[in-house]
């Protein structure tokens, strides 16, 4: 589902002809940074100028027409390619429904929002209705031969749809896929750079599950790995650590936005203590905690100005259909509206 006034990207396919590049060192100059090693030694996805078309575009429509603030939202898991001719990868968890809700949520409290997800996760509106839990043909009912939305579900889609063309209609929703942790990484320098004259009025919503390590495409097989690649019975991978881009997003890639990112932990009794310290570390203005098995029901708040602030829901709350995220973006906009405040001072 991309709206009709956008153009269709694909990033699932791999780069075969091109994507290896064996000529550039593994290992850079000493002296600069994790983050430009890793841009200098990655190619960037051959369709990122594209993207940066539609970016200028639906920028400049804001910035000289509505005036709205820009909520960039990640979503999704990101892909790993063991090989260049992708047959294997490692993913994770992540359905993008954090991501996806969240972007509900900003369009309605009047942001406009780039919602940069993994290709085929869950999109704002079209999740009501997709992947397993609910098919949309169970929303369909035939009478006299012809197919209708069956009428005990109508009003709730009415409800859906009329958002969504809203958020269509006022060009406020541009939709831009990434598979890969590279697509991933250069989508997000480069919407950075092109978010920078919106200043405080940009918010960076990072909820996206990106990797921790991948394989570098100086080290990437250019075809499947063959059962004769085992030693002994056993096929030993070696992954390189994603270099820590929240730095280089804070200090140099965006300019003057409040950036938000997501802390998720299995083990809670370490939770806030990361959080705490990745706020020390890039100096960022709040980190999001959650656990994997209780995200949808409670998260909390850490910054280095309140108190650890949680936002939970009561079982009922979850029984009834209430959506943690219609809690949580309220309470992130009061802050980027001090944010803003803050910042004109
Ligand atoms: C999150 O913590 C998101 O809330 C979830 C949402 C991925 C848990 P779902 O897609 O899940 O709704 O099922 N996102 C960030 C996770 C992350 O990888 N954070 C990094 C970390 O914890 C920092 S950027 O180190």
């Amino acid at each position: 589902m991309t709206p009709a006034h956008q153009k269709n990207f694909h990033t699932s396919n791999p780069e075969e002809a091109t994507a290896i590049n064996r000529e550039i060192p593994e290992f850079a100059a000493a002296q600069i940074s994790d983050e430009d090693k890793y841009f200098a030694n990655h190619k960037p996805p051959s369709y990122l100028p594209e993207i940066k078309e539609e970016l200028d575009k639906f920028i400049k429509y804001h910035l000289e027409n509505t005036g709205k603030r820009i909520a960039l939202v990640t979503s999704g898991g990101t892909t790993v390619p063991l090989e260049n001719n992708t047959v294997r990868f490692i993913d994770n968890f992540s359905a993008g429904t954090r991501g996806a809700t969240s972007a509900e949520y900003f369009l309605e409290n009047g942001y406009a929002v780039i919602f940069l997800h993994r290709e085929f996760s869950l999109l704002p509106y079209s999740r009501h209705y997709s992947h397993s839990t609910n098919c949309f043909l169970d929303y369909m009912t035939e009478v006299n031969g012809k197919i209708e939305i069956d009428p005990k579900y109508s009003e709730q889609m009415l409800h859906v749809y009329r958002k969504y063309h809203e958020a269509q209609d006022s060009n406020s929703l541009l939709l831009i896929p990434y598979t890969t942790v590279n697509q991933y990484l250069y989508t997000l320098k480069l919407i950075s750079e092109e978010l920078k004259p919106c200043t405080n009025k940009a918010l960076f919503y990072l909820a996206a599950a990106v990797s921790d390590f991948f394989i570098p495409q100086s080290r990437m097989p250019q075809h499947k790995i063959q059962s004769s690649a085992a030693t002994d019975g056993e096929l030993v991978i070696r992954l390189a650590q994603v270099p820590k881009f929240l730095s280089r997003l804070v200090e140099n890639w965006s300019s003057g936005a409040m950036i938000i990112s997501f802390k998720l932990e299995t083990d809670s009794s370490i939770l806030i203590k990361k959080a705490k310290s990745a706020l020390e570390r890039y100096h960022h203005q709040l980190v999001i905690g959650n656990l994997l098995q209780t995200r949808k029901k409670e998260v909390v708040f850490v910054d280095l100005e309140h108190d650890d602030h949680w936002v939970r829901l009561t079982d009922e709350e979850v029984a009834n259909g209430k959506e943690i995220e219609s809690e949580m973006i309220p309470a992130v906009i009061t802050l980027h509206n001090e944010w803003i405040k803050k910042s004109l001072a």
